[in-house]
């Protein structure tokens, strides 16, 4: 097979999977982005999030990770299904998180892929990450064409915004390379950082985990001082994308299964939260993404709205 043949093959199959978008690039030493999360890290954003500490070397440089990379495939998968509703009755959970946990559902793709792949391509060294490798997803969607860093610092496509999630396929066999999104279609916008009720976004494309929604309802473990503002959510929070002009005109329902929100999830009142016992969050959450704040932090999210709306 030719490398042009190899490119079409796997792009095609992993489309076939299911996949909006894949690009493909060339590993690099990053230099700028390598910076950016060290200074980010050093003062402190990244809260107590300290997994991204303890793997920052290989974040920074692939290599690290995987020396024997040669090409990046990297994938985005849209998962958007409508606005969420959300109101002082019935706190918000992020689009994200509303449908089978997305870390399964695009690593089991990734994976068939493969599987179909290699019956053409024998692919021996490999790594397959979505999310939780300690690889940048963004900067590698950036550079391999899916979309630009906007200044909410998520990844923005053309075609589908903002509501994708991403993932790599990394190989150790050369590839026919895409252009990088070298544009940054932000513009003079700064509607993100004038609508984020928490002023977590600091700067343009800098973010202040400590002060995101979505870090003190998912990553953040422990009591919540008065002073916390959750706005609506308990579980994420969507407000950066929501606002932002490229979904409104271009975002797009997915017709994914798997990402249809579960109705038992988003019909819940704040008090039937509260309600909820360990056992029924088990079983309830089970091959969700909101199992990772556990009961207790559900307990602790929702408790804090309800809170909040007896002290005037
Ligand atoms: C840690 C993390 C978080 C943290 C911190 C977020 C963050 N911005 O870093 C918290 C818990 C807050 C979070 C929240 C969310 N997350 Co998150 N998160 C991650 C994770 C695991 C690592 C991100 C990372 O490396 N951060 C380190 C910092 C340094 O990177 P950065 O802020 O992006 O900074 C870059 C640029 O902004 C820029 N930059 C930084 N400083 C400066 C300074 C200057 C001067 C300039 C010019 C540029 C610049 O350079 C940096 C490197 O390129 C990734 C998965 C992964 N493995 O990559 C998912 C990921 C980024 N998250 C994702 C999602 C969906 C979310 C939420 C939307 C979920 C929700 N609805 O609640 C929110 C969005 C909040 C937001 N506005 O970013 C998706 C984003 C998909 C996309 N389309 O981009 C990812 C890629 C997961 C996935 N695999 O799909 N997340
Ligand atoms: S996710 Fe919410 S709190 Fe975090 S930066 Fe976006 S708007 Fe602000
Ligand atoms: S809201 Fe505006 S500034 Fe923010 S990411 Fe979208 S286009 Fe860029």
């Amino acid at each position: 097979m030719t490398l042009s043949e190899k490119t079409t093959f796997i792009k095609s199959t992993l489309k076939n999977a299911g996949f909006t978008h894949i690009g493909i690039t060339p590993p690099v030493t990053l230099s700028k982005e390598k910076e950016h999360l060290t200074e980010w890290i050093n003062n402190g954003y990244n809260g107590t999030m300290k997994w991204i500490e303890n793997r920052q070397n290989e974040r920074g440089d692939i290599f690290q990770y995987f020396p024997n990379v040669k090409s990046i495939i990297s994938v985005g998968m849209n998962y958007y299904t409508g606005r969420v509703k959300r109101n002082s009755e019935k706190a918000g959970i992020s689009n994200y998180a509303l449908g089978d946990d997305y870390h399964e559902v695009l690593k089991n793709k990734l994976y068939q892929s493969l599987k179909l792949i290699n019956d053409k391509i024998p692919i021996e060294n490999y790594r397959v990450c979505v999310d939780t490798s300690p690889v940048m997803d963004k900067v590698w969607a950036q550079k391999s064409g899916i979309g630009w860093i906007g200044k909410h610092t998520n990844i923005i496509t053309r075609d589908y915004g903002t509501w994708i999630f991403l993932g790599e396929l990394l190989v150790d066999f050369k590839l026919e390379y895409d252009k990088p999104f070298l544009e940054d279609l932000c513009g003079s916008c700064t509607a993100c950082i004038d609508e984020c009720p928490t002023n977590a976004l600091i700067k343009p494309y800098q973010l202040d985990s400590n002060k995101c929604i979505s870090y003190q309802t998912i990553e953040y473990r422990g009591e919540f001082d008065d002073s916390i503002n959750l706005d609506e959510w308990i579980y994420g929070c969507d407000i950066c994308q929501e606002v932002c002009p490229w979904n409104n005109k271009f975002e797009q329902i997915t017709n994914e299964n798997a990402f249809q929100p579960r109705v038992n999830i988003i019909n819940k009142t704040n008090n039937d939260w509260k309600k909820l016992t360990p056992e029924a969050f088990s079983k309830l959450m089970k091959n969700s993404a909101i199992k990772r704040t556990k009961h207790s932090g559900i307990q602790r999210n929702v408790n804090h709205h309800l809170k909040a709306k007896i002290i005037p």
